[in-house]
């Protein structure tokens, strides 16, 4: 693999998005994005942490703690206690899939007392060569929402957008720190 300039990851990034991130069915008054980010660490290291459905605080700063019930199969279903500051306490979230080969995750949010109703994400991560001889991974991130009531479009999207901006950095500073 040659290392990825920006034209290059551009088209691979595409291709990546359109096989396993299009899967939302988007329907009226919800709105969906998707984010990238480069993470200079093997994906091996990187999915680590984002197979851990059981424990989501290992990477996401505004979880303070999760509880499972089930074995990790699809359908299990973790409550998720929320950092205090954010317009939320908790979040029941559904396992929707966990691919260990294509290293995919997939979740649903089904309860909780904030405004993101039928939030469902994926995450996908790639391999991808930094420089000669040194791995890192393309995280791609996509989700779908319906727009809480008195809130537009932009305003949701951005919402949603900051706090996956902020997982993904967490994410990153974590794999970085656990490849050197
Ligand atoms: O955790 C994720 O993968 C993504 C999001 C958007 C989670 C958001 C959140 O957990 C809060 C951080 C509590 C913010 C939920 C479900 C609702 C919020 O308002």
């Amino acid at each position: 693999m040659e290392p990825s300039n920006g034209m290059e990851s551009n088209n691979m990034e595409r291709e990546y998005i359109r096989r396993h991130h299009n899967k939302h069915e988007l329907v009226e008054n919800q709105c969906s994005s998707t984010l990238v980010k480069h993470i200079q660490a093997p994906v091996h290291i990187v999915w680590s942490l984002v197979r851990r459905f059981d424990q989501p605080q290992k990477y996401k700063p505004f979880i303070s703690r999760c509880v499972v019930k089930g074995d990790m199969e699809i359908g299990t279903v973790r409550e998720v206690d929320v950092k205090s500051g954010l317009p939320a306490t908790r979040s029941t979230e559904r396992l929707e899939l966990l691919d260990d080969n294509e290293h995919i995750l997939s979740i649903r949010i089904v309860g909780g007392d904030h405004r993101l109703k039928n939030y469902s994400s994926i995450i996908s991560l790639h391999p991808e060569t930094i420089e000669e001889g040194r791995m890192g991974t393309l995280v791609i991130e996509s989700f779908v929402v319906d727009l809480p009531q008195g809130n537009t479009k932009d305003e949701t999207c951005y919402f949603v957008e900051a706090l996956i901006k902020c997982n993904l950095k967490s994410l990153a500073d974590i794999s970085q720190r656990l490849a050197v």
